[in-house]
């Protein structure tokens, strides 16, 4: 068998693979598989099973040198801000997906795979919604949009984030007020997740928050309850996207602990926002080890490419530079997976 079917690799991860530098290092005389090591963030992932993503921006797509990180590097795809409900129906019934079409369909040209995001979600919320105050109105006109917008990617999206952010900030661990919690109840996060099983079965199911890294904080044993919840009574839930948007200490020392716990309840964890203010390399490393050490850890998003693509853009928080320059915290992300960092010219970096 060859060295890339022995690996199970999908198509894309091969066509990384192929795209990167490959380092095949010795097999060992106790019949151990041979080490591979990619220079790509995507192929690296991929040796462990695992995708490494960007958030992408639509009107990024003509700009060469984002282009040419976004294809070099990432296996995954999750649109910034097009999926968005005020961009896919900004009026009742009306649906637009260009901008989304845009970005799936050069995914998977490539042979990226794509995230969902988001579903139902308080903020980018169209105000024709927010002024809802049936319940029944609202419930069959957040079914519809969940169906129709799942419709559209089905079969093509492996992660879906169908509610982001329902759990409030601060000690309470309950529920944000949002027009859905005021006018359907706590039900609605349930009600989302049936419907969405309905229109994708393939897809799997997240919910996915930001704040809830912290094992002890009250927000993530909110969340954690819930999950718990629905996996006891079979509410379809698959994983839980933590967004890990960081300040410059990087994770928090319970953060491999939470990924444990909530994949000790029978889903899946994928960090799904990354980025840290100043992008401290040890900060990236301790996120990115947390991950590797977690098996039902399936995958890494970082939000956004260069520093000036982010919405934190004045906290420098990832990986590349405003030049597309691959910053000390991209070598240390590579490394933590167990990649080997090239230097320009494509030999093997001079590690310090
Ligand atoms: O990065 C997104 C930015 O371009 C938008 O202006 C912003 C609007 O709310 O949303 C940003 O992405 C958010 C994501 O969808 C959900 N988690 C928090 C992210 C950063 O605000």
């Amino acid at each position: 068998m060859n060295l890339l079917k022995r690996l199970g690799c999908r198509r894309a991860s091969v066509l990384g693979l192929l795209a990167a530098t490959v380092l095949v290092t010795p097999g060992t005389a106790t019949g151990a598989p041979d080490a591979v090591q990619a220079s790509t963030l995507g192929a690296q992932a991929a040796q462990s099973g695992r995708y490494f993503g960007t958030a992408v921006s639509a009107g990024r797509l003509g700009d060469g040198t984002y282009t040419g990180i976004l294809d070099r590097e990432f296996n995954s795809v999750t649109a910034e801000n097009e999926m968005k409900w005020d961009a896919t129906e900004p009026s009742r019934g009306s649906f637009t997906f260009g901008r989304a079409d845009q970005i799936a369909n050069r995914a998977q040209a490539r042979g990226q795979r794509l995230r969902g995001h988001t579903l139902v979600w308080h903020s980018q919320l169209p105000g024709w919604v927010g002024s809802i105050r049936d319940a029944n109105t609202l419930r069959g006109v957040m079914n519809n949009h969940i169906t129709t917008v799942m419709n559209r990617y089905k079969g093509r999206i492996h992660s879906w984030d169908v509610v982001n952010e329902a759990f409030a900030d601060g000690g309470s661990g309950q529920m944000r007020s949002s027009v859905f919690r005021d006018v359907l109840g706590t039900g609605f996060i349930e009600q989302a997740f049936r419907t969405a099983r309905s229109a994708d079965p393939a897809a799997k199911l997240c919910y996915n928050d930001y704040n809830i890294e912290n094992w002890s904080d009250a927000k993530t044993q909110g969340v954690y309850r819930m999950v718990r919840d629905f996996k006891s009574r079979g509410v379809p839930i698959d994983c839980v996207g933590l967004q890990a948007h960081f300040g410059a200490g990087g994770p928090p020392g319970s953060f491999q602990t939470t990924l444990s716990n909530f994949a000790a309840l029978g889903v899946d964890v994928q960090i799904t926002e990354l980025d840290i203010a100043q992008a401290p390399p040890t900060a990236y490393a301790n996120t990115v080890r947390a991950c590797m050490n977690v098996p039902r850890c399936t995958g890494i998003t970082v939000w956004g490419i260069r520093d000036s693509d982010s919405w934190r853009s004045g906290e420098n928080p990832l990986l590349f530079d405003r030049s597309g320059n691959k910053k000390p915290a991209y070598n240390a992300t590579l490394t933590a997976m167990g990649g080997t960092p090239t230097a320009a010219h494509g030999k093997p970096a001079v590690t310090p």
